[in-house]
């Protein structure tokens, strides 16, 4: 006899993810700034004109079964000079937020998606402890906009990516690659997130408050390597939990021998996590090397399944591992995000499939995951790889952007609105179970 399918019970979430900056079009920010400066391929310009183009994209994503939509506020069209607040984006934002409501969209808020208004690091940078108060401010803004709204709020979207890229390989904004400041930043921030929840239950009600973690899974690069397997466990503490850890502790406990080692108590941080946002979409393999920073970072296909097209494994494993590892906190969980980068709509339904089988596999192992939201609903501006990368449920053509449903958009209503999670019908052969990682090296 066969064995029924394994479902998603009718009270867990289906949506969708979205940032303003790589969406909404025409934004002046510290992004803007970067592009102009050359220091990147692209330019966002006018994004997909989602900040036009609203309605639609609800609709479509109404179309897809989901009931939740993330999208993020842009802290510079909200406070474009220090301490002025723009009262016609605010209510564009409020305007959009009771719009989603309408159509039974959930919209679940970030209030920090990467972007900074132009000031920002001039005047109040995170390494400085004035940042806490400016972030509190626009919190506050953000508040009044999310007021007797059903949200739930994500302060600030993958700390330790924009702490990386942002101020120690200096990338991205504000481009210091100085690992000294980053530990006093990552504390501004855990204590920013801390400020901007009290301002919300204060101001807006009793929203729940989190914030969306960059996890990753990661494996030795030589098997054989005890130095690789200790980069492991160093890194996947680091990286994947000492942000989380604080803002449940009030304590921020980093330690990467040679990169960076901190012990800050965050004031007001304690318990202030609701839930858990995990951002996931592959594993990285580490590699320990005896220069700094003591480690290389390598996308592998130890298992023949193929990378993705922005050179990612496929790896819905390491999904259920972090949301396993989340069980420490005994929050609920939100998958914030997950997705592919898949230029010719031919993979995202697989990877659906088997990233759902890892949710539920969480969920029969006790995580108490209540959401899942894909990233993304469209194609846009992905950051250092510009207009490349496709992780769209729908295509959009960016001549015209006209939006065009992928393959995978059925796939994707059809779980949301059964429940059933059946394969895809155009699955090809089964994914080869993970056998022991050959060593490379
Ligand atoms: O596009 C990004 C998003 O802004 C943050 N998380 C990862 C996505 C894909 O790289």
């Amino acid at each position: 006899m066969n064995a029924s399918p394994p479902r998603f019970p009718p009270e867990f979430v289906f949506g969708v993810a979205t940032a303003a900056y790589q969406v909404e079009g025409h934004i002046e920010n510290d992004w803007s700034d970067w592009e102009r400066a050359g220091r990147v391929k692209h330019v966002a310009g006018a994004g997909v004109d989602h900040w036009n183009r609203w309605n639609e994209d609800y609709r479509l994503t109404r179309d897809l079964g989901a009931t939740a939509f993330r999208m993020s506020l842009e802290w510079a069209r909200i406070e474009p000079q220090r301490g002025r607040f723009d009262e016609a984006a605010l209510d564009g934002y409020r305007r959009r937020l009771v719009a989603m409501t309408e159509v039974g969209l959930r919209p679940v808020v970030t209030l920090h998606h990467f972007t900074h208004p132009t000031w920002f690091h001039r005047e109040t940078p995170w390494h400085r402890p004035e940042s806490v108060a400016a972030f509190r401010r626009y919190a506050r803004a953000c508040a009044e906009v999310l007021r007797g709204i059903d949200a739930v709020v994500l302060t600030f979207n993958e700390p330790m990516v924009l702490l990386l890229g942002g101020y120690v390989q200096g990338v991205i904004p504000p481009g210091i690659a100085d690992p000294r400041l980053a530990m006093p930043a990552l504390g501004n921030i855990g204590r920013a997130h801390a400020a901007a929840r009290e301002e919300l239950l204060t101001h807006a009600g009793k929203l729940p408050v989190g914030t969306s973690q960059n996890m990753l899974a990661f494996s030795a690069d030589r098997a054989w390597n005890p130095m690789d397997h200790a980069l492991v466990r160093l890194a996947d503490e680091a990286y994947n939990h000492t942000f989380l850890e604080a803002l449940v502790t009030g304590e921020l406990r980093m330690f990467m021998p040679g990169l960076f080692t901190t012990r800050q108590t965050l004031e007001g941080a304690r318990d202030s996590l609701d839930f858990v946002g995990v951002n996931y979409y592959t594993r990285a393999h580490l590699r320990f090397v005896r220069r700094p920073p003591y480690l290389e970072f390598h996308y592998r296909d130890p298992l023949g399944r193929g990378l993705t097209d922005i050179g990612w494994e496929m790896y819905p494993e390491g999904f259920t591992q972090v949301l396993l590892s989340t069980r420490r906190y005994g929050l609920p969980v939100w998958v914030t995000e997950n997705g592919i980068d898949d230029r010719l709509g031919t993979r995202r339904s697989e990877f659906l499939w088997r990233h759902w089988a890892s949710v539920l596999q969480a969920r029969t192992a006790g995580i108490d995951v209540r959401g899942y939201l894909y990233w993304s609903l469209l194609d846009n501006f992905e950051w250092l790889e510009g207009w490349g990368p496709r992780f769209g449920l729908y295509h959009v053509d960016f001549a015209t952007l006209e939006r065009r449903a992928t393959p995978a958009c059925d796939y994707f209503r059809s779980v949301a609105l059964d429940r059933e999670l059946r394969p895809p019908r155009e699955v090809a052969p089964p994914l080869r179970a993970p056998a022991p990682v050959a060593a490379t090296g």
